[in-house]
């Protein structure tokens, strides 16, 4: 079975978990641990980030990449169009997608939580004990502007990355009035790469993610709950309903994340 290292928060780990019930592809999940799970992913495939998966004994770093291997090795629901001018807008939003939405979403991300406690709570596994949920929500903002300056979050990189993705969703809001996908009549990598990393700016609605219910539907105030930009997030509901796995709820079914264990 192929078998994807990824982190059940990660936007980019979103995108290829869409592709792949997009091709109603079965797979398990490995939740690597971060550092030292990082460490034997770089022995394995020369870089550190997820998502990678594993078909046989082939390792596939990188979202864009894994998508265009899954679209030769299994070819069946086609993720990429033949016509010349779809192929063109589909390569280039995809792209622009991974540039723009996947890494902004991640700053919006953090000053939305570090504004909100309950945000932050709601984030941490279910299992994490109430006491350290109550020091995470207690941590003051100001260590958290001075935790953001520290990883390059100035107050600023956070405003300008605000303003664009509000720019991108007014663009895709635009591009969805009168077309069901974003390059047409067919759903193509581009509608998957934008709904899977457009999680971070609002996390879907429903039970796809192993993480807290709590944090189900809610996002970055000023675009996830911005009448203005609803449109396109109803378009991503359905395009949910329609393609993405909901978890199985039985416990232990496989839905669940494995810790790493790489061999
Ligand atoms: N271009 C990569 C980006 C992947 C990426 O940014 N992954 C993040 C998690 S969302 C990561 O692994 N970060 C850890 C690190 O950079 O050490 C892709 O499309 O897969």
């Amino acid at each position: 079975m192929l078998e994807l290292y990824q982190w059940e928060l990660s936007q980019y780990s979103e995108k290829v978990r869409l592709i792949l019930d997009f091709k109603g592809l079965d797979y398990r999940k490995i939740e690597v641990t971060p550092g030292i799970g990082q460490v034997e992913l770089f022995r394995l495939t020369g870089q550190k980030q997820v998502p990678v998966l594993k078909d046989g004994n082939k390792y596939i770093a990188d979202s864009t990449e894994i998508a265009k291997y899954l679209d030769l090795q299994y070819p069946e629901r086609p993720l990429i169009p033949k016509d010349p001018k779809q192929k063109g807008l589909c390569l280039l939003m995809e792209e622009w997608a991974d540039e723009s939405i996947g890494i902004k979403g991640r700053k919006a991300l953090f000053s939305a939580i570090s504004q909100d406690q309950n945000f932050r709570k709601s984030l941490l596994p279910t299992s994490t004990p109430d006491v350290l949920k109550t020091l995470v929500g207690g941590v003051p903002t100001d260590f958290l502007t001075v935790l953001g300056l520290g990883v390059g979050y100035s107050p600023d990189v956070i405003k300008s990355a605000i303003a664009d993705l509000k720019q991108d969703l007014e663009a895709l809001t635009l591009l969805l009035a009168d077309s069901p996908y974003l390059t047409g009549d067919e759903p193509t990598l581009a509608d998957l790469a934008v709904a899977g990393l457009s999680m971070l700016l609002k996390f879907p609605e429903g039970p796809y993610l192993d993480l807290p219910a709590s944090i189900r539907g809610r996002g970055v105030p000023s675009l996830g709950h911005n009448p203005d930009y609803e449109p396109f997030f109803t378009w991503r509901d359905r395009l949910y309903a329609q393609f993405r796995k909901p978890l199985i709820a039985t416990p232990g079914s496989g839905s669940a994340p494995t810790a790493i264990q790489i061999d």
